[in-house]
């Protein structure tokens, strides 16, 4: 059959099951679902699909897995590591299929402190719907108003709040998937004890839609806390800022997050909003921002701990929302300042999502800051101090594959991981070996042969390239 007669055949399948203008076939319809968000990562689908039902999804994945069409599910495309947009160079007729459309959230059951939502739900809607009542979310990060609860926990998503709730993975209480087969596997009970073998919110969070297709997560909530109090802490070194980190979760039991925020990324979003520094530059480079949350106003005990500390030359305080937003966007903003820098220079930026131990967070910056100064490069430098989660952007770089290199390196010498947040995608399958045994790449390997032998979930994605050493 002819290349033509078979994209037809397959919009015709598929549209008797979502509707036809739910197929989007032209290339103006298909392109904000083709190139991801770091304008990195991009390639040709098909067709996108966009269903509405879990029942919809199941029949498509059916369909998909008769006639060996690759699928790449999608939430709101903020992904940094090409996982969920089409791949560059494949030949195999693919859709995407996008989520977006699973946006129905339940109501919130204020006894057990969950909710169920459907995959295309943004992370912004679940937190509307968590305080509408009186809750919050445990998870938050700056793409919220477009991010998805299926990509969230697709990618095992982090943020800022990970030093108190822990990752996505940890607020999914259960999940409604689809299997490559087409069946609907897992449990929106809500059980938080549940013992029956097989654990699905364990096996899909942080696999990258290649176990199974998430429809829908029951997810945790937590209490929403009237006073919050953000500080940006101007440190004299990277040793300072850890030691700070060690006394603020000794001592503050409403510690929310503790970030951090390089001089660069710092003077970048000053620039980018036309707003000057809020603090005194830091000699050392480095800025902690740290947030505290309670039920009585924990400023008072935020500034006991900072005062204590040693290394600290300024700090701005805010209680008050517009204030404390204020502050918070010199965090907040600095991707968006990031992608403006790529914007108009025409080079997209090369990122890097890495965690190491928190005390070899100076040593990795140091190799990360070398590797840009032999491409002449620009890092812009920030994170989750906490987590010792650092994302690594290198503006301007003619060198990724070379900067990646020596840093994924020193991050595996330095016991750390090559992906903290964002996951593995298409972006990093060449490093998966650093920080995985080759036992446990072969586990892998074939539970996904098992769950989807004709290879139809995100092919390409978290697949371990073999390195020549390794080889036999
Ligand atoms: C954040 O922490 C996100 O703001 C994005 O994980 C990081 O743009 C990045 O590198
Ligand atoms: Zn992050």
């Amino acid at each position: 059959m002819d290349a033509d007669r078979a994209v037809t055949r397959l919009r015709d399948a598929v549209a008797a099951i979502v509707g036809d203008e739910h197929v989007l076939l032209d290339d103006d319809m298909r392109a904000g679902y083709e190139t991801d968000w770091t304008g990195r990562y991009t390639g040709r689908a098909s067709m996108v699909v966009r269903p509405a039902t879990t029942d919809q999804v199941a029949a498509v994945v059916r369909h998909c897995d008769e006639h060996a069409i690759a699928i790449i599910p999608q939430g709101g495309n903020t992904g940094l590591v090409g996982a969920a947009v089409p791949r560059a160079h494949s030949t195999r007729p693919t859709i995407v299929l996008s989520m977006r459309r699973l946006d129905v959230i339940g109501r919130v059951d204020v006894d057990a402190l969950q909710v169920t939502a459907g995959a295309g739900v943004t992370i912004a809607a679940w937190r509307a719907s968590a305080r509408a009542v009186g809750l919050d979310i445990p998870i938050d990060f700056a793409a919220r108003d477009s991010a998805t609860i299926g990509g969230a926990i697709a990618t095992n998503a982090g943020g800022s709040r990970v030093l108190r709730y822990g990752t996505m993975r940890r607020q999914v209480v259960g999940v409604e998937a689809v299997l490559a087969d087409g069946s609907v596997v897992g449990s929106l009970a809500g059980l938080p004890k549940e013992t029956v073998g097989l654990d699905w919110p364990s096996l899909v969070a942080g696999t990258e839609g290649t176990m199974a297709i998430v429809t829908a997560a029951r997810l945790r909530l937590v209490p929403l806390f009237e006073h919050v109090v953000t500080a940006l802490v101007s440190m004299a070194t990277i040793a300072d800022a850890v030691t700070l980190v060690g006394l603020l979760r000794q001592r503050l039991g409403s510690l929310d997050a503790v970030e951090i925020v390089q001089q660069q990324a710092l003077d970048l979003v000053a620039a980018h909003l036309g707003t000057a520094p809020p603090i005194l530059p830091s000699a050392g480079g480095t800025i902690v921002l740290v947030e505290c949350a309670d039920h009585r106003d924990p400023s008072i005990d935020l500034s006991a701990v900072v005062d204590s500390a040693p290394g600290v030359l300024d700090t701005a305080v805010a209680i008050d929302p517009v204030q404390r937003a204020h502050l918070v966007q010199f965090r907040d903003r600095i991707t968006e300042a990031i992608a403006a820098v790529a914007a108009s220079t025409g080079v997209p930026t090369y990122k890097l999502d890495v965690a190491v131990p928190i005390r070899a967070v100076g040593e990795l910056l140091d190799v990360a800051g070398r590797a840009a100064d032999s491409d002449r490069a620009e890092l812009i430098a920030f994170g989750h101090l906490a987590e010792g989660n650092l994302h690594l952007n290198y503006l301007r770089t003619t060198t990724p594959s070379t900067i990646a290199e020596t840093v994924l390196g020193a991050v595996a010498r330095l016991g750390g991981t090559i992906s903290a947040e964002h996951g593995i995608g298409v972006a990093k399958t060449s490093w998966m070996h650093l920080v995985r045994s080759a036992a446990d790449l072969d586990a892998q390997r074939a539970l996904r042969r098992a769950l989807d032998p004709n290879r139809i979930l995100n092919p390409g994605v978290l697949e371990p390239v073999t390195p020549i050493a390794q080889v036999p």
